[in-house]
Parts: C-alpha cells; sequence; structure tokens
C-alpha cells in the first residue's frame, strides 16, 4: 500500500432496484457497503430507486439525479458509487449533474484489487483490468471533472492505480502497455501451466468460492499453513500452495485463491487466468460457501458462474457448506441440503466435519491410478510381482542390464515401490 494513504472518502451508495431483481436491495446494498469499505471508503447515505427500466443517459431518472446532487452536497460527500456497471456516457453525465466523482461497482471492486495486490504478477493481472476496463472511465477526469472542481485533485477510490499514477499515462502509450501487459501474463500463464503440469504427480485439489467464506480459513486448519485469514472481503488475492497430509501415506497439494464475487467483473477473471491457473488444473475443487450467511444461494450461483467462465463447471467439486458452527447455520443447512444434497457441512472454526471431508478426498486419492515407466535390474523381480498383483503392466521390454516397464498403479500405493529394492522412473 503506498506511504501517502489519501483521506477516508466519504460516498453515497446508489442501488436502482429492477424488475428482474433476484437479490434483496438491502443485502445488495449491504454488500455494496462491505465493497466500499474494502477499498476504505466511508458510506454516508443509501439512495434506492425502484424502475420498471433504465434511463439509457442516466441509468436513474433526471429527477433522481438531482436529488442525490442535494444528498451529496448535504453529506459532504467525496464520490457516487452505484451497485450496477454504467457506461461510460453514463458516468460522463451523471458527474455533470452530481459535480463529483461517479464510479460503478466493477471500478470499485477493480480498486480494492489495486489496493491489495501484493505480488508483481497480480499487480500486472490488476493493472490490466483497470487499463481495459476503467481506462475509458478514467479520461473522463482530464475533461470536465476537473473544471467542475476547480481542478482540485481527483483521485482515491476507483482512480487508484497499482504502480504510477495511471492518469499520467499518455492515452497513446495505452494500448501499448495493454500488449505488453498481455505478453508477460501469457508468459507467467505459460510457467504456470508447466508447474501445474510437474505436479502432475501429486493430487491437487483447490479452494474456491465466494469471498469471505473461509478458504484460508480452511487451508490453514487442514494444513497448518498460516494463510492471511480475515472478516474482510478479497482478503487474498494470490494463490498459495500447501501440501495436506491425509493420513499417514496419502497426501494432497492444496491451493487458495482469490475469492469470487457476484459480477465479479469480466476483464478481472480474464486477467486472473494465471492466478487461477492451480484452479483450473486442479484434481478436485473444493467449492467452500458460508452456510451462515443469508444469501448462501447466490453466492454459491455466482461462483458456479464464474467457474463455467473459466470452463471448470464440469470439474469434480465438492460443496463444503463452512461455518455450521454459527446461529442459525444448521438450519440453512438443512434448507441447503434439501437442494445440494451431496453437501458436506464443516466448521473451519472447531473442525467440525472436517475428518469426513479428509475421508472423501482420501477416497478420490485412493481411487486414482497413475501411468508410469520405470526401468529396474533384472534382480528386481519382487518390483514386477508387486505391480502385477497391485496394479497393471501394460508393457516390458528387456534391455541388456535392465527391465523397461510401463505399469499403472493406485496413486496411494505409489510409495510401496520403495519396498522393493532399486529403480528409476523414466
Ligand atoms: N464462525 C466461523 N467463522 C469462520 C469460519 N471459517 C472462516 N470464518 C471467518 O470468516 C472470515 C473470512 O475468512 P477467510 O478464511 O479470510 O475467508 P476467504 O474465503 O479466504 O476470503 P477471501 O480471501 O476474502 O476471499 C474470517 O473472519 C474467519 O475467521 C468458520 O468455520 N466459522
Ligand atoms: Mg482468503
Amino acid at each position: 500500500m503506498s506511504a501517502e494513504e489519501p483521506k477516508i472518502e466519504k460516498a453515497i451508495t446508489v442501488h436502482v432496484i429492477l424488475p428482474d431483481a433476484t437479490i434483496d436491495s438491502k443485502d445488495s446494498l449491504d454488500e455494496l457497503d462491505s465493497l466500499a469499505q474494502a477499498a476504505g471508503v466511508h458510506v454516508v447515505g443509501y439512495v434506492r430507486q425502484r424502475r420498471r427500466e433504465i434511463n439509457p443517459s442516466l441509468y436513474i431518472g433526471q429527477g433522481k439525479a438531482r436529488e442525490i446532487a442535494e444528498f451529496v452536497k448535504l453529506r459532504q460527500a467525496d464520490v457516487v458509487i452505484f451497485d450496477n456497471d454504467l457506461s461510460p456516457a453514463q458516468i460522463r453525465e451523471l458527474e455533470k449533474i452530481m459535480e463529483i466523482k461517479v464510479i460503478d461497482r466493477s471500478e470499485l471492486i477493480l480498486d480494492i484489487f489495486a489496493r491489495r495486490a501484493a505480488s508483481s504478477e497480480a499487480k500486472m493481472q490488476v493493472e490490466l483490468a483497470q487499463l481495459e476496463y476503467t481506462y475509458p472511465r478514467l479520461t473522463r477526469m482530464w475533461s470536465h471533472l476537473d473544471t467542475v472542481t476547480g481542478g482540485a485533485a481527483t483521485g482515491g477510490v476507483g482512480t487508484r492505480g497499482t504502480g504510477e499514477s495511471q492518469l499520467e499515462i499518455d492515452r497513446r502509450l495505452v494500448s501499448k502497455r495493454v500488449a505488453l501487459l498481455k505478453s508477460r501474463i501469457t508468459q507467467i500463464d505459460q510457467r504456470k501451466s508447466r508447474q501445474a503440469g510437474s505436479r502432475k504427480n501429486s493430487y491437487t485439489v483447490s479452494l474456491v468460492g465466494y469471498t469471505n467464506a473461509g478458504k484460508s480459513t480452511l487451508m490453514n486448519t487442514l494444513t497448518g499453513a498460516d494463510t492471511y485469514a480475515a472478516n474482510q472481503l478479497f482478503a487474498t488475492l494470490d494463490t498459495k500452495t500447501c501440501r495436506w497430509n491425509l493420513d499417514g501415506d496419502n497426501h494432497a497439494l492444496l491451493s487458495d485463491t482469490v475469492g469470487f464475487v457476484r459480477d465479479l467483473p469480466h476483464h478481472l477473471v480474464a486477467s486472473f487466468r494465471a492466478t487461477l491457473e492451480e484452479t483450473i488444473h486442479a484434481d478436485l475443487l473444493l467449492h467452500v460457501l458460508d452456510i451462515s450467511h443469508p444469501h448462501v444461494f447466490q453466492q454459491v450461483e455466482a461462483v458456479n458462474s464464474v467457474l463455467s467462465d473459466l470452463e471448470c463447471n464440469q470439474k469434480d467439486i465438492m460443496l463444503i457448506a463452512n461455518k455450521i458452527d454459527m446461529p442459525g447455520a444448521m438450519a440453512r443447512f438443512q434448507e441447503f441440503s434439501a437442494i445440494y444434497p451431496e453437501a458436506l457441512a464443516v466448521s473451519s472454526k472447531t473442525g467440525e466435519g472436517l475428518t469426513a471431508l479428509v475421508e472423501k478426498v482420501l477416497t478420490r486419492v485412493a481411487g486414482r491410478t497413475e501411468q508410469f515407466r520405470l526401468s529396474c535390474p533384472y534382480s528386481n523381480g519382487k518390483i514386477i510381482a508387486f505391480l502385477q498383483a497391485s496394479g497393471h503392466i501394460l508393457s516390458q521390454e528387456y534391455t541388456e542390464n535392465e527391465v523397461i516397464i510401463e505399469a499403472t498403479l493406485g496413486a496411494n500405493q505409489m510409495h510401496n515401490l520403495q519396498k522393493f529394492g532399486p529403480y528409476t522412473i523414466i
């Protein structure tokens, strides 16, 4: 985070309720509140408007926009945050009426990511998403807003970058920068793909789920890691992988990654592909959900929609209903398991249900077979006998000094090979 943290900005949030709204407006505003908080903004007022359809030029009605402008003055707000996405033209018109900065939900989310991004990789990914999504909107600051604010410094939420001020980047350089970031991110993508490929010998499990569902806490409880876990949205932005010992003989590699949210900006998902690489290639996904949350159903659907964007919806996915220790969670779990009967209730805090989770994963690890080629001296007949008895020999080739065997074996049996004298996996 930058040394000169700007002053805490005051925001007014605006939520438009359309006839097809699937989520209660109060809960939607509550989530926007948490998002604003995560971006370091203090919400000083809420506005709701029920509309039959959106007004193409302003999104809200002309009268409502003027009402908000008054409200802004009254509360001395610095920014107006809309709970939906706005077009650059709508933002321009709204800013003319409200005379302060107007940002939309995607910009707010990008801002949180920009604040939190720690690794150079995450920074590049956020910068790319911002250039592609926010940049056309940021240019508005240079035109009308600088004059309406009398040249006062703009910036703050929705305009923060991860590196040098993006407002200063010459417009003509942006497309060059986008191309450069894309090529660097593609390189990271390829490297991660290779790494994921080289981990093929271990069973890989990835935690996915709505932000704040408890993924990092679960990772810490299961593996003894000390990943940052906190009651804030988007606490985790990078991927961390730890060894998860399932029992004396079997282990998996468990990865924790960035959480998802309803209507996650598309550019962000695209540029976070490298971070989500572990998820894309994992043998098993643990979809962690907060069963104590009143909107768990919508959250599960939002996660499923991101998973389908990532082409992961056909993977082996286990639903993990976390925070079962919370008041009211058990009742909601009953409701939930009527629709998702395979869901497993757990608490990452108390450890409840985790033995059952480990057992389920163990069954999958044990059920998996590995295919490999090994060479061993003729004298090591025991290994051949073992492979014949416990696995399946696909081919045997005899060279002058050794036998080359191609075989399959249950992944949980692989460690037994060591008991039978010298061999080399080739
Ligand atoms: N009561 C209860 N609280 C939990 C449980 N699991 C996690 N929490 C709390 O939920 C909050 C979020 O936990 P995290 O593990 O950071 O959640 P996350 O899914 O990693 O969130 P992001 O990284 O922001 O996507 C923290 O305050 C945790 O202490 C649980 O089983 N029971
Ligand atoms: Mg986390």
